[in-house]
C-alpha cells in the first residue's frame, strides 16, 4: 500500500448513536492504522463539554485514538463548531495535535489549506456572530465554570436553536460563500482546500480549468461514513463507509 493520508470530519459522536462510533473505531482499527497521517477536521463529537467531562463515550474514543497514535499515525485535529471547547488535555489522552482553523500544511508536496468549514459559510451573519462570541477566552472560562449539567442544558438549548436557525433560512446561506472561498485561494496562495461542516460531500472543481484548483467538502457520519483518502502520488478518493 503506498504512502498515504486520511480526512475524516463530522462524525457527531453521541451517546445515543453507537453504530458511528462502532464504525470510527472499526476504521481506526482497520484503516486508519495504515495511514501514515489521520486528520480530524472537526464536530468529531456532537457536543463537548469541556475536558473534565467523564462521559463514558469520550473515555472509548481516547482509548481507540491513543491506540493508533501508539501504533504509528500520526493524528491531527481541528476543532469544529460543535467541540471548539475540545482542548490540550483531552488532546494528549487521544495522542493526537491540535491544529488552528485554517491551517496551511504540505501534503506530499502541495500547500493544502484545512478548515473546520463554518468560517467559509460567512454570508451566515447570524452564526458568524455566535461563533465569534463562544470562541472568547472570557466567554469560555464563564462557560467552563458551570457544572456539567448546566453546560450540558447549555449545549441542548444551542443545537436546538441551531436547528430552528437552519430550518428557518435559505440552503445558500448555510453552504460556503463562494466569494469567500475564492478570497482565500489568494490569501492562502494553495490550489487545495479540504473541509466539512456542510455535510455536503463533493470534490469540486473549476469546470473551465479542473487542474487549476480543488474544494474537496468530507461528508457526515449520520447514516454511514466519509473517509477522503489522498496517496503520495496524488491520488485522491472521497468514499463514504457504511455501517456494519
Ligand atoms: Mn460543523
Amino acid at each position: 500500500m503506498s504512502a498515504h493520508t486520511l480526512f475524516i470530519s463530522d462524525l457527531h459522536l453521541d451517546a445515543d448513536r453507537p453504530q458511528a462510533t462502532a464504525a470510527f473505531i472499526d476504521f481506526l482499527v482497520n484503516e486508519a492504522i495504515h495511514a501514515e497521517r489521520l486528520y480530524i477536521l472537526g464536530d468529531l463529537f456532537e457536543a463537548w463539554l469541556g475536558d473534565d467531562d467523564d462521559a463514558p463515550l469520550a473515555a472509548v474514543v481516547a482509548q481507540a485514538l491513543n491506540a493508533l497514535s501508539q501504533h504509528g499515525t500520526a493524528i491531527y485535529f481541528l476543532r469544529g463548531n460543535r467541540d471548539f471547547l475540545l482542548g490540550t488535555d483531552y488532546a494528549r489522552r487521544c495522542g493526537m495535535r491540535l491544529l488552528p482553523d485554517p491551517s496551511v500544511i504540505t501534503l506530499y508536496g502541495s500547500p493544502t489549506l484545512l478548515a473546520h468549514g463554518d468560517l467559509l459559510c460567512s454570508d451566515d451573519i447570524a452564526y458568524q456572530q455566535f461563533r465569534q462570541q463562544v470562541r472568547t477566552p472570557e466567554w469560555q472560562s464563564a462557560f467552563l465554570a458551570q457544572s456539567l449539567a448546566e453546560r450540558a442544558a447549555f449545549a441542548a438549548r444551542a443545537r436546538a436553536a441551531s436547528h430552528a436557525h437552519q430550518q428557518g433560512i435559505d440552503e445558500t446561506i448555510t453552504d460556503v460563500t463562494a466569494d469567500t472561498v475564492n478570497q482565500w485561494f489568494a490569501r492562502f496562495g494553495i490550489q487545495r482546500i479540504i473541509h466539512g461542516h456542510t455535510h455536503r460531500p463533493a470534490i469540486h472543481v473549476p469546470a473551465a480549468d479542473p487542474g487549476t484548483w480543488q474544494r474537496i467538502v468530507l461528508g457526515d457520519w449520520y447514516r454511514k461514513g466519509s473517509v477522503l483518502r489522498i496517496a503520495s502520488d496524488g491520488e485522491t478518493s472521497l468514499r463514504s463507509l457504511p455501517f456494519a
